[in-house]
């Protein structure tokens, strides 16, 4: 069951910049930063607010690392913007199966590794109405960290 919004996808070409935006601005930290080399991208996670199921919500800025990776190709074609939605579950395998037992593409036959040590997966946007959707299943893992 998809219980709470993860985290929105927002897709930068300057990730520092971006960043700094969103603390003069709001007022949002930087949670933990990441490479995922087989995303193609550079991540900064700020932290909305906790939740109850061990996930929490947060922010996702992107930079790809590459012109070729999903987020290079797509700030090649719209610039920045937001770029994907995040639903969090405690069961991504199960979810996308039922999902995808409804007709709707799945990206990838198992869920791969997301920013913290999470398990995600997409839906294809054009199965969407044009959204990019993201199922995420989150690591255990302690409440704070930088
Ligand atoms: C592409 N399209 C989108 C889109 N990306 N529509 C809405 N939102 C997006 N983000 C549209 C695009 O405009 C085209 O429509 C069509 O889909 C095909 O796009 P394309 O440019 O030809 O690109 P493809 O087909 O090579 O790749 C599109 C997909 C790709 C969605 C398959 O982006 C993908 O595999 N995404 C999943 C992985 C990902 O996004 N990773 C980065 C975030 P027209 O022109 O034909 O109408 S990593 C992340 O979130 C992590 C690590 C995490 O959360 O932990
Ligand atoms: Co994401």
């Amino acid at each position: 069951m998809l219980t709470r919004i993860d985290h929105i996808g927002i897709a930068c070409t300057d990730l520092d910049a971006t960043v700094e935006f969103y603390r003069a601005t709001y007022g949002f930290e930087v949670f933990h930063t990441e490479v995922n080399e087989e995303q193609g991208v550079r991540e900064a996670m700020l932290k909305i607010n906790g939740t109850s199921d061990g996930g929490a919500s947060y922010l996702q800025l992107l930079q790809p690392l590459r012109d070729d990776s999903p987020v290079g190709k797509w700030l090649a074609k719209n610039g920045e913007g937001v770029h994907h939605i995040a639903f969090g579950t405690a069961d991504v395998d199960g979810d996308a199966e039922a999902i995808r037992d409804k007709g709707v593409r799945v990206l990838y036959d198992a869920p791969r590794t997301g920013s913290m040590g999470s398990r995600i997966t997409f839906l294809h946007p054009k199965d969407c109405h044009g959204v990019l959707t993201e199922l995420v299943t989150s690591a255990p893992r302690p409440a704070e960290e930088h």
